[in-house]
C-alpha cells in the first residue's frame, strides 16, 4: 500500500478493517516512517504525557478479566482492600505532582460503582483538580448519571477500555459484553468527558485481533482523546499468563497503527514497560507513542523506577509535555 501522505492527518473515522490490516502489514520502515510523519504533524516529537496512577480499590473484583490479578476467581496473591480514604488518596497525588506528573488515574477494581461510592470518588477528583493536577479515573461500567455526576466533580478523563477484538473478547472476559463497554463510552462521551481507551496486547490474539481492536477504537463515534497501548503483565493465576508474550516488533506496530489511524491522540505507551528493553520503548516513541504511565506501581504490579525512566528520557532526549498540550478538555 503506498498512499498519498498528505490525508494522513485528518482524523478518519471511516477506516476499513483491509486498510489497517495494510498498515500492520507495510515493511517495517515504510510504516515507522509513516507514523513518525504523522506525529510530527500533530504534536511535538519529543513530548511525552506524565500521568501516575494509583489503585484507589484494590482486588476482590467479580469479573472474570483473563488479563487481571485484581479478579477475585484468580489466586494471584493480590488481597482485597476497601475504597481508600480521599485524604491518603490527596497525598498520593500530591506526591505523583512533586515527582513531575501532570495527569493523576485512579483505578477501581469494580464491575460498577456504587452511587454511594462515587460521594468519595468526587471528593478525590476535586482534590487532584485543586492541586493543578489532570484528573482521570477508571470504575468500571457507568450510567449517563454516574458519568454527569464525574464531570460536575470536575473529572478530565474516563479511562474504559475496549482491551481487544469484538471476537477474541468473549475469550478473555464472560462476565460482559463488548457493547457494555461501548455504552459506557457513549455515556462518558455524552457527559462532555474526554475519553481514554486502548487495549491490551499479547494476550495470545491474533494479528488479526490487533487488527481487529485499533479498527474497533478508530472508528468510535470520535476518538478517544487518549489511547493506552498495554502489553500484558503476566501475572501467575491470571489465565491470560500462560499466553506466549508477543514480538516487541509487533507490538511497536501496533503502536504505530494507533498513531497513524488516531494522528490527533495522545497514546499511552502503557503498561509492561517493566519487562521492556530501554530499545524497545525508544522503537514505541519513534512509532508515535507520547505518554507514560510514570512511578514505580501500576494499579497492583511494577512499573519501572523513576530514576530509571529519568535516566531513559535524558539519553532519548525526552521531556514532559505541559498540560495544557496535553489536554483537549474543552
Ligand atoms: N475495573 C475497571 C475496568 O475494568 O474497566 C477499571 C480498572 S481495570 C484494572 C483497567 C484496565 O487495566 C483494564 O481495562 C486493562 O486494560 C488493564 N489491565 C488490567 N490488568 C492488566 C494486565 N495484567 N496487563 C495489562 N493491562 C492490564
Ligand atoms: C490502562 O490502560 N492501563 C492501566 C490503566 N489504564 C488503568 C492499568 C494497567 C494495570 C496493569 C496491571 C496492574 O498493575 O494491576
Ligand atoms: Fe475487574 Fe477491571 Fe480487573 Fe476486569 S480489569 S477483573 S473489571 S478490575
Amino acid at each position: 500500500m503506498n498512499a498519498p501522505l498528505a490525508a494522513d492527518t485528518t482524523p478518519r473515522n471511516d477506516w476499513t478493517r483491509e486498510e489497517i490490516a495494510a498498515l500492520f502489514a507495510l515493511p517495517f520502515p515504510e510504516l515507522m516512517f509513516r507514523a513518525m510523519t504523522v506525529h510530527r504533524r500533530n504534536f511535538v516529537s519529543t513530548e511525552v504525557q506524565i500521568s501516575t496512577l494509583l489503585s484507589i480499590k484494590t482486588g476482590g473484583c467479580p469479573e472474570d478479566c483473563a488479563y487481571c490479578p485484581q479478579a477475585a476467581q484468580y489466586d494471584t496473591g493480590v488481597k482485597a482492600e476497601k475504597l481508600m480514604d480521599v485524604q491518603a488518596v490527596l497525598a498520593d497525588a500530591a506526591k505523583a505532582k512533586a515527582a513531575g506528573a501532570s495527569r493523576f488515574c485512579m483505578g477501581a477494581a469494580w464491575r460498577s460503582p456504587k452511587d454511594k461510592d462515587l460521594d468519595a470518588v468526587c471528593a478525590m477528583i476535586e482534590g487532584v483538580k485543586a492541586m493543578g493536577l489532570e484528573s482521570c479515573v477508571t470504575l468500571g461500567m457507568l450510567t449517563g448519571p454516574q458519568a454527569n455526576r464525574l464531570k460536575d466533580a470536575g473529572l478530565d478523563y474516563y479511562n474504559h477500555n475496549l482491551d481487544t477484538s469484538p471476537e477474541y473478547y468473549p475469550h478473555i472476559i464472560s462476565t460482559r459484553i463488548f457493547t457494555d463497554r461501548l455504552e459506557t463510552l457513549e455515556n462518558v462521551r455524552q457527559a462532555g468527558l474526554s475519553v481514554c481507551c486502548g487495549g491490551i496486547v499479547g494476550m495470545g490474539e491474533s494479528a488479526q485481533d490487533r487488527t481487529g481492536m485499533i479498527h474497533a477504537l478508530a472508528t468510535l463515534p470520535s476518538h478517544p482523546q487518549s489511547v493506552p497501548i498495554n502489553a500484558l503483565v503476566q501475572v501467575e493465576g491470571t489465565p491470560a499468563a500462560r499466553a506466549t508474550p508477543l514480538d516487541p516488533i509487533d507490538f511497536v506496530r501496533t503502536i504505530a497503527v494507533a498513531r497513524i489511524t488516531m494522528p490527533a491522540s495522545v497514546v499511552r505507551l502503557s503498561a509492561g514497560r517493566e519487562s521492556m528493553s530501554a530499545e524497545t520503548q525508544a522503537l514505541s516513541f519513534l512509532a508515535g507513542a507520547n505518554s507514560i504511565f510514570y512511578g514505580e506501581k501500576l494499579l497492583t504490579t511494577p512499573n519501572p523506577q523513576t530514576d530509571a525512566d529519568k535516566a531513559l528520557f535524558a539519553r532519548l532526549g525526552l521531556t514532559s509535555m505541559p498540560a495544557k498540550s496535553a489536554s483537549t478538555n474543552p
